[in-house]
């Protein structure tokens, strides 16, 4: 199986999880940000994550791409139980963090940015719906204030330094591509049961956090 994965992106993660947390091998690549042609031909459209299955039919759509993985084990990893609390938690973040997030991902050096155009195409489809990236930038300072509150917040609600329930859940799947993303951004404060629930993921999962491409 292979799947077209942007190391930036975090329904790309949900997919690049479940293969690690089932022991499924993937051969994974990095699409230019402005490849439109190769997600066309395979799905229709420009979007990823996506897989091509062994028998080389294609499938988009994060959460299918995990089910059927997920279909293929003995013994599937995720539980369906799920936490209103972290619901909620993750509504109220999904408010804000892009404008965080979004402006930081084109100055970091994923594979997906690596010619000037990939860069081009990203800021301009971002800016166009999220707004320009400059009075983003500029607001850096307070959007960080909010999300090390947040994630303050956080603590409550996880259950276990290996899974948000205490058992990997899906919730797990919803919570891990933020925390990972988080990992970018120097100034962020991370409450001890976060971290540590942060790093067994990325264990678990054998997606690595990104504090080396922090700035
Ligand atoms: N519902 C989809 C959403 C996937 C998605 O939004 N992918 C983004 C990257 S984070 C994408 O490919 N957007 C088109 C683009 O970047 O041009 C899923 O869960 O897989």
């Amino acid at each position: 199986m292979h799947l077209y994965v942007y190391d930036h992106c975090p329904f790309c993660v949900k997919a690049r999880m479940i293969f690690g947390l089932d022991q499924q091998p993937v051969d994974a690549s990095f699409l230019l940000n402005d490849d439109e042609e190769t997600p066309n031909k395979l799905i229709g459209k420009k979007m990823l994550p996506i897989l091509v299955k062994d028998d080389n039919s294609a499938m988009g759509e994060s959460l299918d791409i995990i089910n059927y993985v997920e279909s293929l084990s003995a013994s599937p990893r995720l539980s369906r139980e799920s936490s209103k609390d972290l619901a909620q938690w993750l509504t109220d973040v999904g408010t804000y963090i892009n404008q965080l997030l979004l402006p930081i991902m084109p100055t970091t050096d994923f594979a997906e940015f690596s010619t000037a155009s990939a860069r081009d195409y990203y800021s301009a489809k971002k800016q166009a719906y999220i707004g320009d990236f400059g009075p983003l930038r500029a607001a850096r300072a307070s959007l960080v204030e909010k999300i090390n509150h947040d994630l303050t917040r956080l603590v409550d609600i996880i259950q276990s330094p290996h899974a948000v329930n205490g058992t990997l859940s899906y919730d797990d799947i919803h919570l891990f591509p933020l925390l990972r993303n988080l990992t970018l951004v120097n100034e962020i404060t991370w409450p001890t049961p976060v971290a540590a629930l942060r790093d067994s993921l990325s264990t678990q999962s054998g997606v690595p956090l990104l504090f080396d491409l922090a700035h």
